[in-house]
This record gives structure tokens, sequence and C-alpha cells, in this order.
């Protein structure tokens, strides 16, 4: 058994989250039963015993009189969880150890509710088997990217200045964070593995390892993102050649080691031939070639790999207009299907392109059925505002979880990408390692219970963990998605509110719903219009440059000029991309008139005069949502001030000062926006605003 110290004690600076101690008085006033043994049990009883210390409440020993019983079924295992009432008291009754845990923040979540004879019997269990957090943090402080790329709350939680942090306490903290918002994983380190980082994996292993020691208590796994060309690097071969014997014998050696190390190590994370990372194509191979040999290597400790499909020419020639980077990732990954391993989960971005504000849901996951996949969402808010914007992201990931690729009663994406591959269970054939199917039944179990749900993680060492206190809600959010994708995020921001602010008086509950619920579509309303996307500053992506990345080698244009806007994607005259989408989709993209209003400059190039179907012109919409997006965000400010004395003085200072740069960041947006196609366009705003 791998031994658990609980080490939870938030320190006194950091923001507790969404567990400030108040969110467990109706626990922690009561008399409270664990009847179970083991680790995590452990972490639950002391989680109680913490509740009871605070609220006057009791740890009950087997046997007697309590309030709340927390047991195992002994036929079960997993995370779920069934909540009801006995009688006069409640009981959680968890298919496994980690389903106690869940049950626990469960009842937490419901405060005095959790109590009330009314209680309805309910069973829980998550949609997505691995719910993980990827942390683009590296080790080494990047001379570009700094300690955490993309990051925009202060430094990693996990390593300083080349290091592993001497204190943990941060990432316990965080850990029971987590598994309060039901995620299970975590990858401690950036996709971007440079040669530093690549020591991981070997050498700098036992820091990896107290890592995973101090995420463990709360039934959080460790995973690692590897470079591919690690052999070389670390190993003294003269190749990465996947299908290389000593290759294939170097990562089967390595990965034996990590799982002597780290027994519960969760998998590998790649991301290869792409931005300048090694992979396959270097040695002619494939990447099914690439993701086979890790899944080979990882196989007989039923752990999987995570293959990401964020593949495309970043080299590309802006002059050539028959290349497009929102079609590369099918191109390179869609023949693939049926050729992976069933340990190898390929990691698609939830969009063709790469986390904007809005984009269609990528292809690739419609077109590989035989492959099991992972929906990869970004919640550290890249393009979307870097957490100086309120962006509650929610909405978009709802829509992406809810999509419904084949029509509109058939099942969702969310439905789809966590059955796993039609009749993965029994699969075999071309590309199923013996061990895939045999000994890697351990392997299935892991992994294709349920699919994945993995998202950047946005966190760091700012007190308020996020940077932006509102922030918070999107890291608690996309937890609650993993377990129950079809969540309102209404009612989600609802949970977080409550919890966070345990004394919200309605007044403030109101205030964050104005401030939080729309606000990913008064970003878009600022920003890039109708799925364009991009139009930001080149290189950290904060804040306008309409032409920024215009003429430059990274595939992302929007081809404006004095008639129109917008990418040919069509089949008929552009890039063809629409093609990669099954019925009705492919129809719907296809056509101006059936296209999405929201979508429609993603996929159609049209003139400024194009009549959308709200009724208003392009140029138009564009002008009248620049300076509708702008004025809400003033209008966000004034309600901000409403909230002054409802919550902490630094966290409202903290919004207040955030709000204000939104505030000018959003004018700004808008008057670049707007000058930009009123002087392309030469159409004046119907409405006589001011235009520079
Ligand atoms: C970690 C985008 C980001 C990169 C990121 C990359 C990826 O290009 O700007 O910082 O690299 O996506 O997802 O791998």
């Amino acid at each position: 058994m791998i031994p658990v110290a609980v080490n939870s004690t938030p320190s006194p600076a950091i923001h507790p989250a969404w567990l400030p101690p108040e969110s467990f008085r109706a626990l922690g006033s009561r008399r409270i039963r664990v009847d179970a043994t083991g680790p995590l049990a452990d972490t639950v009883r002391a989680e109680v015993s913490r509740a009871c210390d605070l609220f006057g409440g009791t740890v009950q020993p087997t046997g007697a009189p309590a309030d709340l019983i927390l047991a195992l079924d002994p036929g079960r295992s997993g995370d779920g969880f069934r909540l009801g009432r006995r009688g006069a008291v409640t009981v959680v009754v968890a298919d496994g150890a980690s389903g106690l845990l869940y049950g626990l923040f469960e009842v937490v979540r419901r405060g005095e509710a959790a109590f009330d004879q009314t209680l309805a019997d309910e069973r829980q269990e998550p949609a997505f088997g691995l719910r993980v957090l990827d942390h683009w943090d590296n080790v080494f402080v990047h001379r570009v990217m700094g300690q955490v790329e993309r990051g925009y709350s202060g430094g990693s939680i996990f390593w300083q200045d080349g290091r592993l942090r001497d204190d943990l306490t941060r990432v316990g903290d965080y850990a029971r964070l987590l598994a309060a918002s039901g995620i299970n994983a975590v990858t401690v380190n950036n996709v971007n593995v440079h040669a530093g980082e690549t020591h991981l994996l070997t050498d700098r292993l036992g820091e990896v390892a107290t890592i995973a020691s101090t995420l463990r208590p709360y039934g959080i796994r460790l995973h690692l993102s590897i470079n591919f060309a690690a052999p070389v690097i670390l190993g003294d071969l003269p190749t990465a050649d996947p299908l290389d014997p000593d290759v294939r014998r170097w990562w089967s050696d390595t990965t034996d080691r990590v799982f002597e190390t780290i027994p519960d190590f969760g998998g590998y994370l790649v991301k290869a031939d792409s931005e300048g990372q090694p992979g396959p194509f270097s040695y002619g191979r494939t990447h099914a070639d690439g993701a086979n040999m890790l899944a080979d290597a990882l196989a007989p400790h039923g752990a999987p790999v995570r293959w990401r499909a964020f593949v495309y020419n970043h080299r590309q020639d802006w002059r050539d207009r028959s290349t497009d980077r929102a079609r590369a990732a099918h191109d390179h990954f869609a023949p693939l299907d049926g050729q992976f391993r069933d340990n190898v989960i390929l990691q698609v971005k939830h969009g063709p392109m790469d986390f904007q504000t809005r984009e269609p849901v990528s292809p690739v996951l419609l077109a590989m059925p035989n492959t099991r996949l992972a929906v990869e969402l970004q919640v550290t808010q890249e393009y979307t505002g870097q957490q100086r914007h309120v962006c509650y992201l929610p909405p978009m990931w709802s829509g992406v979880l809810g999509f419904h690729p084949t029509g509109d009663d058939a099942p969702t994406l969310a439905e789809r990408v966590s059955a796993g591959p039609a009749g993965s269970a029994s699969r075999s054939g071309p590309g199923r390692s013996p061990a895939g199917v045999g000994t890697g039944g351990r392997a299935s179990v892991r992994t294709a219970a349920g699919g994945v749900l993995s998202a950047v993680a946005n966190v760091g060492d700012d007190p308020f963990w996020t940077g932006h206190p509102l922030a918070q809600a999107n890291l608690y959010a996309v937890g609650r998605l993993a377990w129950t994708p079809d969540r309102a995020p209404a009612a989600i921001l609802d949970e977080w509110i409550t919890l966070t602010f345990p004394a919200a008086p309605a007044a403030l509950r109101h205030v964050l719903h104005a401030l939080m619920d729309d606000s990913w579509e008064t970003y878009e309303q600022y920003t890039a219009p109708l799925g364009v996307g991009f139009m930001v500053r080149p290189g950290h992506h904060y804040g306008p440059d309409v032409d920024g990345y215009e003429y430059t080698p990274w595939g992302t244009y929007h081809f404006a000029d004095r008639d129109g806007v917008g990418v040919d994607r069509t089949a008929a005259t552009g890039t063809g991309f629409t093609t990669q989408y099954p019925v009705p989709w492919s129809e719907r993209f296809e056509h101006p008139g059936t296209c999405p209003d929201e979508l429609l400059l993603f996929f159609h190039h049209v003139p400024y005069a194009h009549v959308l179907h709200s009724g208003s012109t392009v140029i138009q919409h564009i002008y009248d949502t620049h300076f509708a997006g702008a004025q809400r965000v003033a209008e966000m400010q004034s309600r901000w001030a409403e909230a002054d004395g409802l919550v902490a003085p630094a966290l409202h200072a903290r919004v207040t000062e955030r709000l204000a740069e939104q505030r000018r960041s959003a004018e700004e947006w808008r008057d670049q926006l707007n000058t930009y196609f009123h002087r392309k366009s030469g159409i004046p705003d119907a409405k006589g605003r001011p235009i520079h």
C-alpha cells in the first residue's frame, strides 16, 4: 500500500477558494461516521475531524449513532456514490475509496440541505473517467514563456527557478480543491518539454515522486509530459525512432523505473511534431508508430499515453491560400483511426485552430470512432483575456460537450467521447497490442471507464490562485462538467458562489451573476468577430492587433480586404475544411445561408454588406457588438462597486483593479476593430457613433 500523508491545512495567506472553513459548517456540526479503512478513507476522516473541530461535531466510532455515515459498497469500485436518507441519517455509499471523497464533498456542497428529511436518493458518477488538468509549467524559467507557459497567475506551484519547491503545502491544498471539484489527475510539466525538463523522467524522478505523494491523499494521480527525443537526450542513443528495438527497450526500461518509484503513476502526455517539439516524423514514422511505442511501454502497468493531435505546419507561407491550419489535425490523424493501441488516448483541442474565443468543434473528435479520445479545454485564458478580463468559460465548454455531431437528436459529443470507441472492450486486430487486449485489460480499466476530459490549468502561486479571483470559477467548473457535462453553467456558478462566499447576501450573488454569466459573450463582442479568431498581439496574445498575424507563418489569417472578410473553408471554392464534418454539419457549414452567424467568418469570406440571420449586415454587426461589448464592461465595473463591503477588501480591490484594465482593453479593442473595418470597408456606422 502506498503511504499517505495528509497535509492540507490551508496556508494562511492563501485564498481558500471554494473550500473556506465556513463551507464545512453543516458537516462539522454533526455526528459523523466513516465506516471504511484505507488511505483515502483516512483523508475523509481527517476532513471530517477538521470540520468537527471547527464547528463542534464529532467523529463517531463504528456502530455509534450518527447523522451522517460514509461507507463503501463492497461489491463495487470507482468514483461513483449514492447519497440519500436512511431514517434520520444521511448516508453516502461509495463505489470505491475515491467515491467516499467525492461523496463527502457533495455533502459539503449541499450544506444543510444534505441533512434535510426530504433529501432524495441520488446516484452520482462521473461522465469522464479521467479528469485531468495539464499544467504548462516549466521547471527552468523559459526565456520567453517564463515559469508557466501561458500562465497568468504568478509562478508555478510545483517548480521554481529550476528546482522543486521546498514547501509543497500549496500543492496539497490544490489537490484538496481539485478533489472537491471532481478532478482526479494532474500533469506537472509543460507539453513543451525542454532539454532540462526531459530529466524529470529519469534522474529527477525523485522530485516528481515527491509531488505525487503530495497529490495522492486526495486521489489525484500524477502524469508527466515527456520529450519524444528523450532516448537521444538522456539515453545516449543515436535515434528516437519508435520502431528501433533499442529505443523501444529504452522506453520500456525507463517506464518500469517510473512505476518502481511511483506505483500509481498516471501516464504520459506527448506533444510531438508540433511547434518545434520532436516526433516520429523525423524518422519517417507515423504518429500511430510513435504513440504505440509509448503505449507498449506503459501497458504492463495499466497506464495510458495521451498523445496530442495539435499537429500543424507553423512555418506556412501566408501567400498560400490553399493550406489551411484548421484542416491539419484531421488530415494527420483521421487516416490513423483504428491503428492506435487501446491505451493510447488521442487528446484533441476542442476546436480545429487553437483555443479561440469561438471555434466550431474539432472534426477530429467526430471522425475517429475506433480511437480513444480526450477533449482538451483551456482553462488558462490565453485568448480569453489572460485572467485580467472576467470571462466565465463554461458556456463555451457546454456548447462543445453538448454539441450533437450527427444531428440534433443524436448523442452529444460528451456522450460519444465518454463512451469510448465502439466495441472497445473486445477489440483486437491491427494496432491492438497483445498487451492491450490481454494484460492491457488493466489499461482498459483505467482509461476506458468514461473517457477523458483534459484541461490546461490556470493556477499559479498567486494568493488568489488564478490572478483574477473570479477565474477560480473556471477551474471549479471544469471538474464539475467532467462529472456532469450537461450541468447548466449558471447552476455551476451558483454552486461556486455558495461555496466560495458562504455568507453571500443575495446582493452579492446578483452582482456575481451579472458580472459572470454572460462574460464570455461580452468578451466575444469586443474582440475578433463572428468566429474569425486571433487579431491579437503576436507572441503574448494579449490585446488587439488586427493584422498582427496576417502576414506570418502561423496559419491564422482573416483575409480582410476592401470588399469583405473571413476564411473560405468551403468545399466549393475554399480549402474544403467543411468536408471534414459529418452530415448535417458539413452541409450547414458549407453554405452561408445555413452556417450559424457566430461562425460565419470561420467558414466563409463574405462581403461587408452580407446580411446575417440576425438581420444585421456583417459590418454593422462588427460596429454594434464592439460598442455593446465595451459598454457592458463599463456596466460590470459599476456593478462590482456594489460588492464593496460584501467580500474581503483584498479580493474586492483585486477585481476592481482587473476590471479597470478590462475596460481599458475592451475600449482599445472596440476602437481598433471598428476603425480598422471602417477604413477597410469605407462603410459608415448606421448609428453614427465615433469611429477614429
Ligand atoms: C504549450 C498554443 C500556445 C502555446 C502552446 C500550444 C500547445 O500554440 O500558444 O503556448 O504550447 O498552443 O497547445 O501546445
